[in-house]
């Protein structure tokens, strides 16, 4: 299997993290990816010039989530049961929807980078910035009424590891300082970062220090 991904992608990395989290790291290669170079072809791998995109054989995977799938699959013909998606009927599509939340946290703090980063200054629209900041602060009002503490030591399900590359990525862009939204997310994250393989080694390399980094 091949992906591609570059370093500071959140999505890239999930993917990294659910693959050494099923152990199957030496069944992988990372191919570097620039999604601003036309002429890089993962375009012709994907044409919506988005990564990751998980290369297996003449296919190519995307999104995030297929790949997971994919992913969870593989591991299910081999070992009987499943660490990405545990659980199933009613109980896994409930699991699957809080993987569309966090994904869709990162996709509107996404757009908010590149309101930052297309538009130029005199052209930037706060009002859309806002609106992409209100879906991330609902779903932050949503995980926390939730109230989430961290049990899963070295096998984190899809959600987890979703979470912890999402509030990563915020410290990372700096469009929200979760913190102030979710205040037990820290000893969250200090109880994930300890125990997952692959946490540590997929940080991006210049993301402001924190106790669990
Ligand atoms: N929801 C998609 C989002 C992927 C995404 O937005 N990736 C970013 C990099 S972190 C990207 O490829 N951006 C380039 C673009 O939008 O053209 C997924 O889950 O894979």
């Amino acid at each position: 299997m091949i992906l591609r991904t570059s370093p500071p992608s959140p999505f890239g990395r999930m993917v990294k993290i659910a693959i050494e989290v099923q152990n199957m790291a030496d069944q992988l290669t990372v191919q570097a990816a620039d999604t601003n170079d036309p002429n890089d072809n993962l375009r012709q791998q994907n044409p919506l010039g988005k990564i990751p995109i998980l290369l297996v054989g003449d296919d190519a995977l995307y999104d995030t989530r297929v790949i997971l799938d994919y992913l969870d699959e593989e591991y299910r013909a081999k070992h009987g049961n499943s660490v990405l998606f545990p659980g199933s009927g009613m109980d896994m599509f409930r699991l699957k929807t809080k993987l569309a939340r966090v994904i869709g946290m990162l996709d509107a703090g996404i757009l908010i980078v590149y309101e930052g980063r297309f538009r130029p200054e005199n052209m930037r629209v706060e009002s859309f910035v806002d609106y992409q900041r209100d879906k991330i602060l609902r779903s932050m009002a949503e995980i926390k009424s939730e109230n989430p503490t961290y049990t899963n030591g070295a096998t984190p399900n899809a959600v987890e590891i979703a979470l912890a590359c999402a509030l990563d990525h915020y410290d990372y862009r700096k469009q929200i300082n979760w913190r102030d939204h979710l205040p037990m997310m820290e000893a969250w994250m200090t109880d994930f970062a300890k125990s997952v393989p692959g946490y540590h080694a997929t940080l991006p390399e210049d993301i402001d220090p924190a106790p669990w980094r």
